[in-house]
């Protein structure tokens, strides 16, 4: 006989929701065990010898109800166009007891299946209303208190529960970051937004285990804790044993996890709230106590598939199917509740479709709420700013007594001190922010007692000690995951990529993540942060691509990102000061990159000339972000150079960035000398977002354009500026572009073969005559 034919009609339905619904209905019409003759009492263990008491039970019970239901409906609203998300919660429902077990005031980075725990968490406010917020977030609604209808996620302010993004494993470096941060603010004396003794708690799913990203952030909690450092994260395991369609293997994760070093682990039943309650609880009692890494392994399982979309039935048997789903933990509960005596069948079962009727009541109510309507709404969130405040904090420079003990008295104040070079100038602006921001924290690869690979921020752990100026381990995602964490707990990191080329392998730590937060919360969270990056080409002596890279494009199309270039150490200077106003202020993100090759450059046109030298502009000084910088008169021999404006049009402007830029000035006096014409330098200074009307004002004053762009010919820079010309009219203007191939820089003298040099800018400015 086929199996099959045994599979009873009811089980044969494509429809798993379905049949995951009639089962529950099924399964306590059927009961038909006895119940204790003594009312249980709130206080009483639900089960004889559990730490669950029948208060607890119901509480869990009521989120696990809520959101069974709410995935329910999901799959039925989803076909009406009413709910716009069905990847759901079913079968991990005990880790509502993670949320019962800790405070609403632990930072928790959820999984996307901690409906329940999220159901949970929000009993901990009073007036609060899981099912009718959770339903505006299916519905996509701008009224949705997560995200304002950007997304489907798990979120909520007043819950300390941070928005994830879809990328499994991302959330994993903030996580480990923000348990780090809350320990270290009492280092730094910081005063955080949750009480000390907090954790962080992060949960993630079996297959996600196994990501890089995952990896990087236990093995970035085992180091620390290795090192005796405390590291209160909690990492919930919801092992349900699949990923999509693929298996875990059998135990993988037990015997992956259960003995790593400084990585303490725990086993609780997440499909029984009568003995796993107590397991959670004693996991979450030891992050909180001894305040190290804890790894939390919760046995869940997945009914109705991975998604709405996903139909087991077409790639699994019945049998199995049938299999997974007796293991519902609503099952368990449906018996705890009555073997305990706290309900009959009859209350079970009213209560359960009691919840059923206010999720979808809900539901519908959520649907008739407003949607996003316009770009605007969209984009809202995504790069606020402020620019009077940012330009009135930037300026402000109120911390001169604190300035004067770090540099040494008023005759050693930097802005008194002869003109020197980018890499002196970035230091002295990085002591000036620890100066104004106690806050600040700087961290990366070799960072600290050596200074950085070119000495960029030497001096700094000796004047702020090492809480604030610290050395990471080699792991750029983890750095980036730091800087989250503590922007998460209220201070102000800048994070250091040690190389542009090594930015590439974390970038989804800013990408996906870091600029997403605000996004996706509403502008509810903010992670500011100024990443420093050194980078671009050009370097003599010290090549090949990787620390040379010039690939800006995989800055320029981060949404909400600001990315600044200085050329030169005054604006560094002023640029760094805006850069932290608008973290400050607005929350931002943002990248500083670093022209390698020109932090020592001393010389503009001779040698000796001391040309690129610039003084230290004093600490009520910023640059307006967007600002370029111009250089008037430039193709003019040296004995005729003033720098005044010249009559407009100009015969020539160049537009640039950083190595481009005095390479352009260079250029422009053999084209003056050429030529005869009049020649302008335009340093952008910004390039992400590039200031179009600016670019737009300038080029109407050209009779000729060069655009001199040190990144890549495909999607750097030079392109987004040629564009701005084009959109703004002036596209008849005779233009040129001088930029970098498209390939991989190589070794010694050839690289000079793929970068622009001041010749093909030559070249370039001949062709346009
Ligand atoms: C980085 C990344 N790769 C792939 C995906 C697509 N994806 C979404 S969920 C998932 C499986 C995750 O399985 P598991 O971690 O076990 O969580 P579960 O869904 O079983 O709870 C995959 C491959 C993704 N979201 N992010
Ligand atoms: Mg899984």
């Amino acid at each position: 006989m086929s199996t099959a034919a045994a599979i009873p009609a009811r089980h044969k339905n494509v429809n798993r929701a379905e049949v995951c619904d009639q089962n529950f209905v099924e399964f306590v019409k059927a009961w038909s065990g006895r119940a204790p003759a003594r009312r249980p009492q709130p206080a009483d263990p639900v089960l004889p010898g559990s730490l669950c008491t029948c208060a607890d039970f119901e509480a869990l019970f009521e989120s696990q109800l809520v959101s069974r239901h709410l995935d329910l409906m999901a799959r039925v609203l989803r076909v009406q166009n009413k709910v716009f998300y069905t990847i759901g919660s079913s079968g991990h429902e005990g880790n509502a007891m993670v949320a019962r077990l800790a405070r609403h005031t632990d930072p928790a980075f959820l999984h996307y299946r901690s409906g329940a725990f999220m159901a949970e968490r929000f009993r901990k406010l009073p007036g609060m209303d899981p099912i009718m917020d959770s339903a505006l977030s299916f519905a996509a609604s701008a009224e949705d208190p997560a995200s304002g209808g950007r997304h489907k996620v798990w979120g909520s302010k007043p819950l300390w529960v941070l928005p994830q993004t879809s990328t499994i494993a991302s959330h994993l470096p903030k996580a480990l970051g923000t348990a780090v941060a809350i320990e270290q603010a009492r280092r730094i004396g910081h005063e955080l937004p949750v009480p000390e003794d907090s954790i962080a708690i992060c949960s993630f799913g079996d297959a996600s285990a196994n990501h890089a990203t995952a990896q990087t952030a236990f093995n970035t909690a085992q180091w620390t804790a290795y090192q005796k450092l405390p590291a209160p994260v909690l990492f919930v395991c919801e092992d349900n044993g699949i990923g999509i369609s693929v298996k875990t293997p059998n135990d993988w994760i037990h015997a992956n996890f259960s003995a790593r070093r400084d990585l303490d682990y725990f086993q609780a039943d997440g499909l029984d709230l009568a003995t796993g309650y107590e397991q959670v609880a004693r996991a979450v009692h030891h992050v909180r106590t001894t305040r190290r890494p804890t790894f939390l392994h919760l046995r869940t399982t997945r009914i109705m598939g991975h998604a709405g979309t996903d139909f087991e039935i077409e790639w699994r048997s019945f049998e199995e199917l049938m299999a997974v789903e007796a293991t519902d933990p609503l099952l368990r509960s449906a018996a705890i509740a009555l073997e305990s005596g706290l309900h009959t069948r009859e209350s079970l079962l009213a209560r359960y479709e009691d919840v059923r009727r206010r999720c979808f009541a809900a539901a519908e109510e959520a649907d008739r709420r407003p949607k996003i309507e316009t770009l605007e709404q969209v984009v809202k969130p995504l790069a606020p700013y402020t620019p009077d405040k940012v330009a009135a904090e930037a300026a402000r420079a109120d911390f001169a007594d604190r300035r004067l003990a770090v540099f040494g008295g008023d005759g050693k104040l930097p802005e008194k001190l002869p003109p020197r070079h980018l890499a002196i100038q970035i230091n002295n602006a990085l002591h000036d922010l620890f100066c104004k921001y106690p806050e600040t924290l700087l961290f990366g690869e070799d960072v600290a007692q050596k200074g950085g690979v070119y000495t960029v921020t030497k001096g700094l752990q000796k004047a702020f000690r090492g809480a604030r100026v610290f050395n990471t381990l080699l792991d750029e995602t983890m750095i980036l995951g730091l800087a989250q964490g503590y922007a998460n707990m209220g201070m102000l990191p800048i994070p250091e990529i040690q190389y542009l080329a090594y930015f590439h392998n974390a970038c989804d730590q800013i990408r996906g993540e870091a600029a997403s937060l605000q996004f996706f919360s509403n502008d509810q969270y903010r992670n500011p942060m100024v990443v420093r990056i050194a980078g671009l080409g050009y370097q003599r002596g010290f090549g090949g691509h990787f620390h040379n890279d010039n690939s800006i494009t995989a800055l320029r199309d981060i949404p909400g990102l600001v990315v600044g270039c200085p050329s030169r150490g005054d604006d560094a200077a002023t640029m760094l000061r805006t850069l932290a106003a608008l973290a400050k202020v607005d929350g931002r993100v943002s990248v500083f990159l670093e022209p390698i090759a020109l932090y020592m450059t001393k010389d503009l046109y001779e040698p000796g000339d001391g040309g690129w030298l610039t003084a230290y502009p004093p600490p009520d000084e910023a640059m307006p972000l967007g600002e370029g910088r111009l250089y008037e008169d430039a193709g003019a021999p040296p004995e005729g150079a003033k720098g005044a404006a010249a009559a407009s049009p100009v015969d020539l402007v160049i537009f640039s960035y950083g190595n481009g830029v005095p390479m352009s000035l260079r250029a422009a006096r053999t084209i003056g000398a050429q030529q005869g014409w009049t020649v302008r330098v335009v340093d952008l200074r910004w390039l992400v977002p590039l200031n179009e009307a600016f670019i737009a004002a300038q080029a109407g004053q050209a009779r000729r354009i060069l655009v001199v762009d040190e990144g890549r010919h495909c999607a750097g820079v030079g392109e987004g500026v040629i564009t701005a010309i084009v959109e703004a009219g002036l596209g008849a203007t005779p233009l040129q572009r001088v930029v970098g191939a498209d390939t991989y820089t190589p070794l010694a003298g050839a690289a000079f073969l793929v970068l622009p040099g001041e010749e093909d800018i030559v070249a370039a400015a001949a062709a346009l005559a």
